[in-house]
């Protein structure tokens, strides 16, 4: 028998949001080599260590390919008839016997890596219609969609910082050289972090931590977990006070900005040196540089929005660019222009706030979602409305959410649990029925939600890797089977959507550059697809006030229900009890939340999951370097081991998010076997940005002592 060929395929990483271009080489079913594709237009080559592990997730023995179903406590292989069967039979059932509302939804971060979740996951939420809808969404960038809602009329007009031009980069609570960059799409993260230093420009980062990013930054600032909000506030009083401000040709579309100078008005430099411990010299520096640096731009990310002032900071970094003429402006924050969602005025799915409320705490509503802290308690409060059934879809929030130990039960104690996913882990090891879709090289690529955010306007659409097996299913297949047969038995009309390719082929085409809008582009998927590297589109251009969404048609600078909001902030007294440090989290570049530990060239070599804990922090409560410590919240209490540094400031411990798979039941093989503990299982359900609903999975006090 001859041998195969070897073939070369492209195809964008979906791990993160960098989506850098890979070059694929196979042989038959065997992947010889994953590297980083050089003609891609804007990754040029770059991948980081995660990329090669695209082939251990394909080859994992452990990844399931077959639907299973949970008998007698054993996991036993099932048909996908049987499957669909199955599941919505019992998703009806639970409907008619509890009503509507005891079905709840979590999607989960890699379902916005794999476009047929973006375009097909709707069929499912409509033929089981229920008011409980939870995603990863409240425990991350929430506060960035509501305050783009609010102020420009769309969660998706979020303003990208264009870094390739700018001259002075503030980042808060981010850390790029890390997570290659988020909401802020920006492949080889650290060479265009370079690149702005090399062209003169300057890299100021503010993060209690020394991050990596912090490391390689011109001035790396120490702020107190939480406290951001008051030092964006004195930046905002500083430029007015100071008359800096330079509006531009935004200065006719501001609502609003006078409430703006007068609600920022008590938040001055020497409160925010007293709260954040940033000097009020160093804050005044800071708004003195952004307002007389031709091209600077203000950005925020994890940091500043998974934390108690979320929304705060994320409004108030959008405030600080307007007034330094930052917004819509070449080298600071510009609108991007997609080839498909394109948002203008009057581009669908803008979002909505408070339509209704959670049934237990209350907590609003955005877009159709109810916050994720609430989860557990809508599935472990009795009572009509309660969850009794959930559906999660490509998420892990038994690992990834707050209080994960209430979730934990809540998951163990549902009638009925279904879960596409395609590993047996610590939140779906409580599944009934688990669905797992192809693998990724088995199914064609096209990043929806990425190319929204990047740093640079492109393109790209990528074939399957590999065919599928016959006996599969991909993720949006498996929506529009289950959702055919929920409709059937609840005698519902139901048309099954065609593949996710076509539906963005036709969206291009009516969308900016297509045909209908740009005759002279008439960019189309055959145009798309003969180019395999993608296609450049440009730098970001500026696109305001015409693309603004709102109502007005101008920037609301004052939302409401922001402004209210100041009231929490100027509410100074110090929550933190005497002996607490505060918690906070960390990435690194070889791991990507909760479920890459299953993988041996990437938790290999020394330990990435311990305690980080200031030296000062140790000698006061005698722990000794390398000790196994608890750490206790109010919530809960884990036990690991602490590694002594000065890259955390005093007051302050970190530990990483995702670790904590020795759990009875989870059968992934090498994460197991990783000592890492759930950080989640100390993080708060009520320690919350009450503006949003969103998860504080930052700042959250604990007490730290040695195992005794
Ligand atoms: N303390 C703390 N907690 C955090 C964070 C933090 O910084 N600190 N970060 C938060 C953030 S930003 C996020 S985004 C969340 C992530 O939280 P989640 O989205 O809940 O968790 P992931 O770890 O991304 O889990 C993804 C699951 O999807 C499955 N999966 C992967 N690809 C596919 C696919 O193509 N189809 C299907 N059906 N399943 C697939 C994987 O097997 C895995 O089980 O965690 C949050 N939690
Ligand atoms: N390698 C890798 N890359 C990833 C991921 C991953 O898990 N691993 N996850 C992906 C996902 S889902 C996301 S959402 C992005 C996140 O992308 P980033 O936000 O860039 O990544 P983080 O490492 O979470 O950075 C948060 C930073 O905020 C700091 N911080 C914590 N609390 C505070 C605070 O109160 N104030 C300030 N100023 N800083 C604070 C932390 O020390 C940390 O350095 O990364 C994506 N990329
Ligand atoms: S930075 Fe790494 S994980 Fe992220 S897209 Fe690029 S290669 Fe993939
Ligand atoms: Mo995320």
């Amino acid at each position: 028998m001859s041998e195969s060929a070897v073939q070369t395929h492209y195809r964008a990483c979906h791990l993160c949001e960098a989506i850098c271009g890979l070059e694929i080489k196979t042989q038959g079913k065997e992947i010889l080599s994953i590297r980083g594709d050089k003609d891609d237009p804007i990754s040029q080559g770059y991948i980081c260590p995660k990329a090669t592990a695209i082939a251990d997730i394909h080859n994992d023995p452990d990844r399931l390919r077959k639907p299973v179903k949970k008998v007698d406590g054993q996991w036993v292989e099932i048909s996908w008839q049987e499957a669909i069967d199955t599941v919505a039979q019992r998703l009806v059932d639970m409907q008619n016997r509890f009503g509507d509302d005891s079905v709840g939804f979590y999607a989960g971060n890699p379902g916005v890596h794999n476009y047929g979740n973006l375009t097909h996951g709707s069929l499912l939420r409509r033929a089981v219609k229920t008011k409980n809808h939870f995603s990863a969404t409240s425990l991350d960038q929430l506060p960035h969609q509501l305050t783009s809602y609010a102020m420009y009329g769309h969660q998706f007009l979020i303003p990208i910082p264009d870094i390739d031009r700018t001259d002075l980069l503030v980042i808060l609570g981010g850390n790029p050289m890390a997570s290659n960059g988020s909401i802020m799409t920006m492949p080889n993260a650290p060479k265009r972090l370079k690149d702005l230093q090399a062209r003169g420009g300057k890299l100021v980062v503010l993060d209690p931590r020394r991050s990596e990013t912090a490391e390689v930054a011109d001035q790396h600032i120490f702020v107190k977990p939480g406290a951001d909000a008051y030092v964006l506030m004195a930046i905002i009083n500083t430029l007015f006070d100071e008359n800096l401000l330079k509006l531009g040709h935004l200065e006719q579309h501001l609502e609003d900005l006078e409430t703006v100078r007068v609600a920022a008005k008590p938040f001055d430099l020497e409160l925010a040196e007293k709260q954040s411990g940033v000097s009020a010299g160093v804050i005044k520096t800071l708004a003195h540089e952004l307002a007389n640096t031709e091209r600077a731009v203000i950005y925020g990310r994890m940091g500043v929005s998974v934390q108690e002032f979320g929304t705060v900071c994320q409004w108030a970094i959008q405030v600080i660019n307007i007034l330094i003429g930052a917004l819509d402006r070449e080298g600071g924050a510009l609108p991007t222009s997609p080839a498909f969602a394109y948002v203008q005025k009057g581009t669908k799915g803008g979002g909505h706030f408070k339509l209704f409320n959670s049934r237990v705490s209350g907590l609003p509503e955005f877009g159709g979602e109810l916050p994720a802290v609430v989860m557990a308690e809508e599935m472990l409060t009795p009572g009509e409305g309660q969850i009794k059934a959930m559906v999660t879809i490509a998420g892990n929030p038994v690992i990834s959410s707050a209080n994960a130990s209430d979730l934990d039960s809540a998951f163990a104690g549902l009638e009925f649990f279904v879960a596409f996913d395609f590993y047996i882990n610590a939140t779906t090891r409580h599944a009934d029925i688990i669905l797992p879709p192809t693998s990724p090289l088995e199914h064609d690529h096209y990043d929806i939600a990425f190319f929204r955010l990047a740093v640079r306007n492109s393109t790209r659409y990528n074939p399957a890797v590999f065919a599928a097996n016959d006996d599969s299913m991909h993720d949006w297949e498996i929506f529009n089977a289950l959702a055919a047969k929920v409709a059937e038995l609840k005698g519902n009309d139901f048309r099954p959507l065609p593949a996710p390719d076509l539906l963005v082929a036709h969206g291009i085409e009516h969308d900016h550059y297509g045909v209908h809008n740009n005759p002279d582009i008439a960019l189309d998927m055959n145009k798309i697809k003969a180019a395999p590297h993608g296609i450049d589109l440009g730098p970001l251009v500026p696109g305001l006030p015409d693309r603004l969404a709102t109502e007005s048609g101008k920037i609301d600078c004052a939302p409401d229900f922001i402004i209210n909001d100041l009231e929490r902030l100027s509410n100074v007294a110090s929550k933190v009890k005497s002996g607490e440090l505060l918690l906070i989290g960390r990435r690194h570049v070889r791991s990507n939340n909760s479920w890459m530990h299953n993988y041996h060239r990437l938790v290999k070599g020394k330990p990435r999951w311990q305690l980080m804990m200031h030296p000062d922090d140790m000698h006061a409560r005698g722990i000794d370097n390398n000790a196994q410590v608890t750490i206790e919240s109010r919530v809960g209490k884990v036990t690991t081991t602490v590694i002594a540094t000065d890259e955390v400031m005093p007051g302050v411990v970190s530990l990483p998010h995702g670790w904590g798979h020795k759990k009875p039941g989870v059968k992934m093989n090498i994460a197991t076997q990783q000592e890492g503990v759930n950080c989640n299982e100390l993080t708060d359900d009520k320690f919350i940005d009450a503006a949003s609903g969103n998860a504080a999975l930052n700042g959250v006090p604990v007490q730290v002592s040695t195992v005794v």
